[in-house]
């Protein structure tokens, strides 16, 4: 049993955290490249603090992050080397229109990812594309306010037409918005959301959700017209939450939050807005408008399959002395006393996976796409550049033998599997070089200092084995 035969072993990677060249090709300005490193970066991600365009006083990582964009064929010969049946790419919006409002596309960006894609091919590789991986054109957000502006629909659109007409034959697999349940907690970092003080920033979310839901179902129309071989995934940041205590209490607000994110995949995957998210909007004041034909759009474009991430389960509690202590992270959870934890606080919890796969095939009976998982880690080469990370290798071992009980035990359908960051790149949460998650070390810091060199780490080599072995080897040997 085990994974099937065509299953998509790979990496994961988006535009902003390892192309760098910021300014090459004549890309525009986005919102990913105007958030710092710092203290300053969750209050700027989260839509808080105004920061639209550069200072001298902060550090931007995204301008060069690990230089992809001068050294992909580099990499992905790397990719091809351990095997990769599929790499996760995200294509930077302002690369193919620059401002975001043009007619015509920029030659050079869509040139640029053709060269990527075909090279993909060279190695056997069949790209999968986020379509926007949580990046804004820098002009949309300052004319349109982003998302809010059901304007952005119409240059979305532009952008999907231009890149599925382009790119057919090349790419099948797309996701229309990289966890677009992120717009709830960092909503300019995904959503290029900024708040003006007194707004309600509820209304004002929800709205931009709503606009981007209603482009992901044209997408995925479009997609599908375009060539009927395309296959469309919704995104989600998954991770089940579990009752801290088993009082209702603590379960009912566990399925609450549970349903904050499923919200978005429910009309992504089943085509209409949730009762019970309809009773939420109303109660918190929130008047969605919609446009005729929203509706039909939705309900006859469900994607074809659903992707998520996937770093760890989280744990709801009611209590309130247990609510004190909950870390400031993206994402707000109780710490779980059965679970240890990465250096950055994020519980490893590989049952969870398996949890939340059954959780989503139940939900929606689609198949599953898992795009993102994996340890953030600091890693310390030895004197010669070498990283033992057998710590990475016992994390992905438990997750992807996780995933081949959720398959050979449970009947779960799964097309793939990308780990997040195949090679080093910057952490979008923090900022940090240091966090790592590769199976190749990027030799850059987080002040951007260093060669930029490229090296396996005892990862590489294993998951080489992994794939080679379509997962039935999993020993660290
Ligand atoms: P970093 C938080 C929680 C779950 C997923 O995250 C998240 C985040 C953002 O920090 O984002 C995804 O780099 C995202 C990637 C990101 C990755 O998780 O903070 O899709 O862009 O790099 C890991 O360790």
């Amino acid at each position: 049993m085990g994974f099937p035969k065509d299953f998509l072993w790979g990496g994961a990677t988006a535009a902003n955290q390892c192309e760098g060249g910021y300014r090459d090709g004549g890309r525009g300005l986005a919102n990913v490249d105007v958030v710092p490193a710092g203290p300053d970066r969750f209050p700027v991600i989260a839509g808080q603090k105004k920061m639209f365009n550069f200072d001298e006083d902060h550090f931007y990582p995204a301008q060069e992050a690990i230089d992809m964009y001068h050294r992909y064929k580099e990499d992905i010969a790397l990719f091809g080397e351990m095997g990769f049946k599929t790499y996760r790419l995200s294509i930077a919006w302002s690369r193919i229109f620059p401002k975001g409002d043009e007619e015509t596309p920029n030659e050079e960006g869509l040139k640029f990812y053709e060269d990527v894609f075909k090279e993909c091919h060279k190695h056997g590789i069949e790209p999968l594309v986020t379509i926007t991986h949580f990046d804004c054109p820098m002009h949309l957000i300052e004319k349109y306010g982003a998302w809010r502006s059901r304007e952005l629909i119409i240059f979305y659109e532009r952008l999907c037409r231009t890149i599925f007409s382009r790119y057919k034959g090349l790419v099948k697999y797309w996701l229309t918005f990289n966890e677009i349940n992120m717009i709830l907690h960092a909503p300019f970092m995904g959503a290029g959301l900024y708040f003006e003080p007194g707004e309600n920033q509820e209304q004002v979310k929800y709205q931009a959700a709503h606009h981007e839901l209603v482009a992901s179902a044209l997408a995925t129309k479009i997609a599908h017209e375009i060539d009927p071989e395309n296959k469309v995934g919704c995104m989600l940041a998954a991770g089940n939450y579990y009752p801290y205590m088993p009082k209702p209490a603590d379960v009912w607000e566990g399925m609450q939050q549970d349903r904050e994110n499923y919200f978005f995949i429910d009309v992504q995957a089943r085509g209409k807005y949730p009762n019970y998210a309809l009773k939420e909007m109303a109660r918190k004041g929130i008047q969605l408008v919609m446009a005729k034909g929203d509706e039909e759009l939705l309900a006859a474009h469900p994607v074809d399959f659903v992707s998520f991430s996937y770093y760890s389960s989280r744990v709801a509690t009611t209590d309130p002395d247990e609510l004190a202590k909950t870390a400031g992270n993206i994402f707000a959870s109780v710490k779980n006393p059965y679970l240890e934890a990465s250096e950055w606080g994020w519980q490893i919890d590989p049952l969870g996976l398996r949890i939340t796969m059954n959780a989503l095939y139940d939900r929606y009976q689609k198949p599953l796409f898992i795009v993102e998982n994996g340890l953030g880690a600091v890693d310390t080469p030895d004197e010669k550049g070498y990283v033992a990370d057998d710590y990475r290798i016992d994390y992905l071992a438990a997750h992807i033998q996780a995933m081949d009980d959720a398959i050979t035990e449970d009947g779960v359908e799964l097309l793939g599997y990308t780990t997040w960051g195949c090679i080093d790149l910057v952490s979008a949460g923090t900022g940090e070089m240091k966090k790592r998650y590769g199976f190749i070390y990027v030799d850059r810091n987080n002040d951007g200092q260093g060669t930029l060199k490229r090296s396996k780490k005892k990862s590489f080599n294993w998951y080489q084995k992994v794939i080679a072995t379509n997962g039935a080897d999993l020993s660290n040997d």
